[in-house]
């Protein structure tokens, strides 16, 4: 394995760069990497800075020890501001969904969340909220929400509804019993599960995957396949021809053009086994 370099110096969350690959570690381990108010705060600043750094290609979403994490704080984003003012929770909440759904679901890079243990609650956001996710057999996931008398805001009920089926979203939603990362990849929650062993491994095999196509169409691609989701048909269709076309005109690297002309004229790749040459 190659050596990571350490980016920046924040409290909660380590920064590792590793040949185009941001692995991004929530660092509350004795904490189970629950999420506090200083932790969202670390976590808007490391997608801003990542999101500028030329070098980063894709990023990795991870856990430090046991878990991926515990879901929201109990102590420190929940009963520390129950007694602050209104506009003050509010601020303090606003953090927490700027990374985990907002920030997240338009992301100019691919994410990946990989799910190394525990992923509980307010977990499921940035878990849904980056577009690819890869468990450990042996992560155990559960909506507990219900468990300590809430129901799953912050966005989780959408972000459940909006990658399980109705039927599996009601019963975890309702039991909060926990299932682990193979039950997570059978219902469709992460794209598949793998022994923790070699959760690191398969994760980074996927990342030098994506950092293999052509970025400004992936980025394009991901976003696109987010936006269509809210529209009908026709805007849909109009929309992907406009995104389509955008994409061309701000491709460096005029993919499209280089990609026909390999396949029609060189004869040189099938797209359809394959990407196109990228360099020269
Ligand atoms: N909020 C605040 N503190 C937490 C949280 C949390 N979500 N999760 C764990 N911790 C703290 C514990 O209080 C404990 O702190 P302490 O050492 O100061 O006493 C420490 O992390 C370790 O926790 P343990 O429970 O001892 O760890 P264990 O490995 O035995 O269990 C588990 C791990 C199953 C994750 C357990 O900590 C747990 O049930 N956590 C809460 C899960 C949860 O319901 N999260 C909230 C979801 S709802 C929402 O996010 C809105
Ligand atoms: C929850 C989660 C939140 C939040 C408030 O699931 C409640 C409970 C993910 O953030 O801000």
């Amino acid at each position: 394995m190659t050596a990571l370099k350490r980016i920046g110096d924040w409290k909660n969350v380590i920064v590792e760069f590793d040949a185009g690959i941001a692995w991004v570690t929530l660092n509350r381990p004795e904490k189970r990497n629950c999420m506090s108010p200083g932790l969202n705060d670390d976590m808007v600043q490391v997608l801003d800075t990542l999101e500028l750094m030329e070098e980063v290609g894709v990023i990795v979403l991870t856990g430090a020890g046991d878990a991926f994490t515990a879901g929201m704080d109990l102590r420190e984003y929940f009963r520390a501001i129950d007694h602050l003012p209104h506009l003050q929770q509010m601020r303090i909440r606003r953090s927490a969904w700027q990374w985990q759904w907002r920030m997240l679901m338009n992301y100019p890079k691919p994410t990946i969340a990989m799910v190394n243990g525990w992923c509980f609650g307010g977990g499921f956001t940035p878990l849904v909220g980056c577009d690819l996710a890869i468990a450990a057999d042996e992560a155990q996931f559960g909506l507990s929400e219900i468990n300590w008398g809430i129901i799953p805001a912050g966005n989780v009920t959408r972000a459940v509804v909006a990658t399980m089926n109705h039927r599996d979203a009601m019963l975890y939603i309702m039991t909060g019993r926990t299932f682990d990362g193979k039950k997570a990849a059978q219902m469709g929650l992460v794209n598949e599960s793998v022994p923790l062993a070699q959760l690191r491994d398969h994760t980074r095999a996927l990342a030098v995957e994506l950092l293999g196509k052509n970025p400004t169409v992936l980025r394009t691609a991901k976003q696109a396949a987010r936006a269509v989701q809210g529209m009908s048909w026709e805007l849909s269709d109009d929309y992907l021809m406009a995104k389509q076309a955008q994409a061309r005109l701000l491709d460096p690297e005029k993919g499209r053009d280089k990609g026909m002309g390999q396949f029609l004229d060189e004869k040189s790749y099938r797209p359809g086994l394959k990407g196109y040459r990228r360099e020269e």
